[in-house]
């Protein structure tokens, strides 16, 4: 997600056009619906309406969301107040970004010296190499940066990594695998403080949502950061597959419910027509999402920004 081109302008188009050839799938899954309104093929009215209603549920929008999204619209339509595409697009538009800012807002680096990151979610989410992202990333920023290997389950989690920091040139702290997480984040945060580190970043072990003694694991971890910094950890960041489509609301909901998570990332959703997700999990769950993945370069964690997001969608 760094810039190294150099170029800003450069990059910043680059960065949407990976965003958008990211977001392929989705954006097929909807062109049924959406195309006949971008290129003017279709009259205005409930019939257009209908279509457009069914687009946005197969990709997974979610019932409250497209019904959010299409409310103001078939009033006006069935009124007659809007007869053209370019209106009913326009106003289309201006809805998905609301719904996806409802719950936005930034991560509050400057309140908090050092911002402890604690990084959960099931297995082979995308946590670690989100991670290995993110630091590279505000390193750039000229953040001092700080990992910790929290998932001490298997060795190789811990070399996975140890080698995005070791590439970035960042600290990382780690105990051998098996050790107790709560120590190593204990480690992590007492070192951070000690070194004046401006961010903390903790990896943890998948686990499902379900197992609640892997649950309580976690919520020990967050016990222990809390003891030595209050107020800490800042951001509980929960990281979702987008490949499971509507299964990751009912996992963002046991997550959020076990260890008040903070915020989202939505990691593969280039591998997926089931993008929409995105809308119906931020509305359910009231929770900002910080970054999507849509590959696996590091420009292919991007931050979230919802007018991006949708103008990557639709075309037009
Ligand atoms: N296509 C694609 N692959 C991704 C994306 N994000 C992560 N991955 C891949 O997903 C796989 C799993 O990523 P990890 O970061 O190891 O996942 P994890 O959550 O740390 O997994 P565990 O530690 O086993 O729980 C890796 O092969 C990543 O490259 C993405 O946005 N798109
Ligand atoms: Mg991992």
């Amino acid at each position: 997600m760094a810039d190294e081109s150099g170029a800003e302008s450069d990059s910043k188009s680059g960065f949407f056009a990976r965003l958008k050839s990211g977001l392929a799938k989705t954006r097929s899954n909807l062109a049924g619906g959406f195309d006949n309104i971008v290129h003017g093929k279709a009259k205005v009215g409930p019939e257009l309406l209908e279509e457009l209603e069914e687009t946005l549920l197969i990709a997974d929008v979610g019932m409250q969301a497209t019904s959010y999204i299409l409310e103001d619209l078939k009033r006006e339509v069935s009124q007659n107040r809007i007869r053209e595409n370019k209106e009913v697009l326009a106003q289309l538009k201006q809805r998905m970004v609301q719904v996806l800012s409802q719950h936005q807002k930034p991560l509050a680096f400057s309140e908090h010296n050092p911002f402890v990151i604690l990084v959960i979610g099931v297995n082979g989410s995308g946590k670690t190499t989100t991670i290995g992202k993110l630091a590279r990333h505000w390193k750039q920023e000229g953040k001092k940066v700080l990992l910790a290997a929290g998932d001490t389950f298997r060795a190789a989690a811990i070399e996975q990594l140890q080698a995005w920091a070791e590439k970035s040139d960042i600290p990382c702290i780690i105990q051998k695998s098996g050790a107790d997480p709560s120590a190593v984040a204990y480690d992590a945060v007492q070192a951070a403080v000690a070194r004046g580190m401006d961010l903390v970043i903790i990896d943890t072990a998948g686990r499902l949502q379900t197992n609640t003694n892997l649950m309580e694991e976690l919520k020990k971890v967050k016990r222990v950061i809390g003891k030595i910094l209050p107020g800490a950890p800042h951001e509980t960041l929960l990281v979702l597959d987008g490949t499971i489509g509507q299964n990751s609301i009912s996992q963002a909901r046991l997550f959020n419910e076990a260890l008040e998570v903070d915020g989202l990332v939505m990691t593969k959703l280039d591998g997926t027509a089931k993008g929409g997700v995105l809308f119906n999990v931020t509305g359910e769950l009231k929770l900002p999402i910080r970054f999507v993945g849509v590959g696996e370069k590091p420009e292919d964690l991007q931050e979230f920004i919802p007018e991006k997001f949708v103008d990557a969608l639709i075309p037009g």
